[in-house]
Order: C-alpha cells, then structure tokens, then sequence
C-alpha cells in the first residue's frame, strides 16, 4: 500500500502543535513531477523523541578515527564512553607488523570524581606516558568526551607538549559527545584534525603505481574494503590509503599523493575530499561499492576518468568474470526476494546506497531515510549554497585550506575536467532522493512513535536499520537487517558482498521465526492519548 499526504497528517496529527510543524520538514513523499523535494536534516531531535542518533564523539573517536589500527585512540573521560565506542562497529582490519595493530584495546583516562573535580590533564599526560612506554604506536589520538569540555582540560595544550616530549604524532579532537546535534559534527571534526595533522605529513613525493587511489568513506564494517580492494587491485589500481578502514596512520601520511579520489560514504568524508582536491588538486569521485550495477557504474566511471584504453580494457574483462561467478550464485535468493519490499533506514550514506542492492534482488523500498546526514546527501550537492547555516551548524568551523606549494598538481587538464564532469560523478554527488520511485516515503531522522505507524501503513517485508530500532519490528514480527554493524555477517559490498547479502535477506524472508510472535497489543488493551496545547489556564502551576 503506498501512503498519501492525508495519512501522512493523520500521522503527524498524533503530535503536539509544534512538534507537528518542526516534524512535517523532515517528511516527504516522492514526486518526481514536483522536480526537487526539499527536506529538513542535521538539526536538533526535538527532546523527549526517541531518535537513533548518536553524539559527536561517537563520530569522531569511533567512525572516523577509531579504524586507524597502527594508532592508539586514547579516550579522556569516564569509562563508560570508551567500553561502548570499544569494537561494536566492526570494523576490521588485518595486522601488517604484529606489534602495530592496537584495535582490541579499550584505552581511557577512566576519569573519577577527583578528576572532574581537580582536573584530568595531568593524568592524561601520565597515560600518554604510559602508552608511548608498552604499546609503541606509530601515533596517538586524544577524543574528548562530554566531562572534558564542561570542566575546561586543555587537551590540545596536553597533545602539544607530549608530541614535543615524544617525537611522536599526537593529537587532540574537541569531540565532546554535545558538540553538535549527532555523530556527524564528530566527523566534522575528525576530518580537520586529520588533515591539518596527519595527511601529507609523509615525505613520499610520487604515486606508487600509475592509477594511485584513495578510498574515502569505507570503513571495512565486515570486511566490505577488502571485498572492494580486491577487485580493484585485480584491475590494476594501487590503494594507498582506505579512510579508514583497516587504514594505518603510515598510509594516511602519504594520501596526498594520489591522483583521485573515491568517496564512498559522502556524509562522513566529504570534507576532507573537499581538502584534498583544494590543496593538492586531487579531484574526488563519488562511488557505491554496494549494488552490483552500482559497483559496476562506479568501476567504468574511474576507467573513464584515467581514460586508459588498456584500464578500460581490463575493467570490462573483471567485471565479466565476476558476473560469471556470482549470477549463478544469486539465482535462488533472487527467487526468494522478488516482489518484497524493505525499509532503509541508516546512518548518513547507507539508506541510499542499498536501495539499488535490494532493487537487483527484487526488493522494493518504500521508505528511507538516514539518522544524521545532511540536506546535500539527500537532495544534492547543488543544495549547499541554499542551506542557512544555523549556530549548530557553525559550532564546528571549516579548516581553511590553500593549494599546496610544493605539491598541488592539476591532475587532469581543466577542459577534460570539464567533460567528465558532464558524464560521470567527479566532485559531485546527486544524492537519495533523485534516486527514489514515486509515492516512496522519505524520513529525516525517523523515531520510535513514527517507526510504528510507518510499519503499521506500509507493513514492509524487511526492515534495514540499526541496534537501535530494529527491536521495534522485530516485535511486530517482521525480520530485520542491521546495516550498520551486518549482524555479524558480512562483507555486502562489491561482487561477492551482494551474493552475502541476498543470502542473508533470503534467511530473514524464509525463517518460520516471525510467525511466532504475538506482540503484546495483540492480546492486551492499549491506551491511546494525545498531548493538549498549553494555555495559560490550562497550566498547572508547579508548587
Ligand atoms: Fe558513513 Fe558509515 Fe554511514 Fe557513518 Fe555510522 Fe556506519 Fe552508518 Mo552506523 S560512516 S554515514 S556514522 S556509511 S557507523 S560505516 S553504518 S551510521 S550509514
């Protein structure tokens, strides 16, 4: 059943006055006919909803920083933040030097009473100390959390004088987990403190091999980069560095020295390709791994850029090869999904780049929608002009970058510039919504209350989502898949990343599992109530 505008107020109506108008921006349903749909992102979850966001740190210290694996990643602040930002994204990674791979640490100040009190610094550079002394990395990140800031530690001043003491790279990220209005100001964060510290520290002058890339946005969550690297490096590109994902601070230091980038994941890295295509003159290619006609697309679209015969050449007879090998194997599955329908509700990136996957298999979504992204990645970076800045917003200021003197390089003339940029993605993303059929459901960070009306309208074959929500439908008896984390399963991009993922959805249609579940509105009453405006007289005083 698709869903009109009236249900859509009826939906709406549930809420208080305000809280209806404030929700409405960050609804729409798809109309082509209407050319493009505005809708309201990155601001403020109003208090008292049940969103699925998460903070600053989180998106600084455990999406951005986290996977860089030959680093430690110390966490200044009570324990609790650095045990849960502590190995749940899964991010992989494989050790190259045994003794450099420090991912499996949970590494905090473990801050108490005395040092909220009294101060942390101090402890902060005794634990520096001590990691530099046992673990020996090859450099060393500081994330604040929400204490940090609030009682006023100069952790850069801490950084500054350790990184003097010890020769080493170490820096501090004033990520307190408020900082911004979710994750995404972390990243925000995290992508400067990366560039004005790390990238281009490294003394490599030249591409190892003659198409040098970097993969921007992948964080390996089940193995997905390594699924992409190796079809890649079977074309012939060379990968310096993978942000982050099993990424090393090594690598990260030479990533100036590639002559594209690709950015998987826009939300949480487009900055630094900003950056990097400013100060080294490196252009940036927005790509979809997950999907096999996306991944496809994506592979012709950096043959194209190199404009090689001979990589072109090669491109087509990878991509035969691979199709030969999974189209067999996707046969049954497809069987299974055809003619079900999903909903796609992620982080920032995802709830876009896996409707394609579920279109080849079948599946049709009905809604989307991401937890934090911004209006660009849903309506296109043509947005970015027209998007009033607010004081969130402004919370986390630009990095100002200049082309590097030594090192910027036009990497291809401006009018071949040109030209691609008619035909393929290169610097440019056109974002969800463009992509989306008619009468589809469009939501901006989705909470619990309209979770449960969406479900009880559209009533969806499969829920995509996150650890977060996906016990809501897993209680009204439909099957889930986590999108972030896979549920440990796993790697879903690329060729053989879709075979994973069809099998692992065909299990969720298949299992006997839902038809068990009674939830308990089924068999309980239910009191249903509405919030009334107000007034002056209707006010109770509070004694
Ligand atoms: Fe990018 Fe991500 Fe995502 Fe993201 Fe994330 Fe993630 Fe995600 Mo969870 S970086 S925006 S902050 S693709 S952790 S690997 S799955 S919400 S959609």
């Amino acid at each position: 059943m698709a869903i009109n505008e009236k249900m859509l107020e009826e939906i709406l109506n549930k809420y208080p006055a305000k809280v209806k108008r404030n929700r409405k921006k960050h609804i729409l349903i798809r109309d082509s006919a209407q050319g493009n749909q505005e809708i309201e992102a990155n601001t403020r979850t109003i208090p008292g909803i049940v969103t699925n966001r998460g903070c600053a740190f989180a998106g600084c210290k455990g999406v951005v920083l986290g996977p860089l694996k030959d680093m430690v990643h110390i966490v200044h602040g009570p324990v609790g933040c650095a045990y849960y930002s502590w190995l749940t994204r899964r991010n992989k990674a494989r050790t190259d030097d045994p003794k450099k791979n420090f991912l499996t640490y949970c590494v905090s100040t473990d801050m108490q009473e005395s040092d909220i009190v009294f101060g942390g610094e101090k402890k902060l550079s005794r634990m520096i100390d001590e990691v530099v002394e046992i673990l020996k990395p090859n450099a060393i990140t500081i994330s604040a959390t929400c204490p940090v800031g609030l009682i006023g530690d100069d952790i850069q001043s801490v950084a500054k004088a350790a990184r003097a003491k010890h020769g080493l790279n170490i820096t501090a990220y004033s990520c307190e987990g408020y900082k911004g209005v979710s994750q995404s100001a972390g990243h925000h964060i995290a992508n400067n403190g990366l560039m004005e510290n790390i990238i281009g520290e490294g003394d490599r002058e030249d591409p190892p091999g003659k198409y040098t890339i970097n993969i921007l946005g992948e964080y390996n969550i089940g193995g997905d980069s390594w699924e992409v690297e190796r079809v890649l490096k079977e074309i012939g590109y060379d990968i310096q560095v993978v942000m982050t994902g099993n990424g090393s601070y090594e690598k990260l230091k030479n990533a100036h020295v590639a002559q594209l980038n690709l950015v998987q994941c826009h939300r949480s890295i487009n900055y630094i390709a900003d950056m990097l295509q400013t100060k080294y003159g490196t252009p940036w290619l927005k790509v979809n791994f997950i999907g096999i006609r996306a991944t496809i697309e994506s592979l012709r679209n950096m043959a194209l850029y190199f404009g090689d015969e001979s990589l072109i050449n090669r491109t087509e007879e990878v991509i035969a090869r691979e199709l030969a090998e999974i189209e067999p194997q996707l046969e049954p599955f497809k069987k299974v999904c055809s003619g079900k329908t999903a909903f796609c509700f992620v982080g920032g990136s995802r709830g876009h780049h896996y409707q394609g996957l579920y279109e080849e298999l079948g599946i049709t979504t009905v809604l989307a929608g991401y937890e934090f992204a911004h209006r660009d990645d849903y309506e296109g970076r043509d947005v970015l002009g027209r998007i009033k800045s607010d004081a969130d917003s402004k919370n986390i200021p630009d990095l100002h970058v200049t082309p590097d003197e030594g090192r910027y390089r036009l990497k291809i003339p401006v009018e071949r510039m040109e030209e691609l940029q008619k035909k393929i993605p290169l610097n440019n993303y056109d974002g969800m919504i463009n992509e989306m059929v008619d009468g589809s459901v469009v939501v901006d960070d989705l909470n619990h209350y309209e979770t449960d009306e969406f479900i009880r309208l559209l009533k969806p074959d499969i829920f995509s989502s996150g650890i977060k929500d996906k016990y809501i439908p897993q209680k009204m008896g439909i099957p889930t898949k986590q999108l972030h984390n896979y549920d440990y399963s796993g790697p879903y991009a690329g060729f053989r990343g879709a075979v994973n993922f069809a099998r692992d959805v065909s299990m969720g249609f298949c299992t006997p599992t839902w038809n068990y579940i009674v939830p308990p509105w089924k068999d309980s009453p239910l009191l249903e109530g509405s919030i009334e405006q107000c007034s002056d007289d209707t006010c109770v005083e509070e004694v």
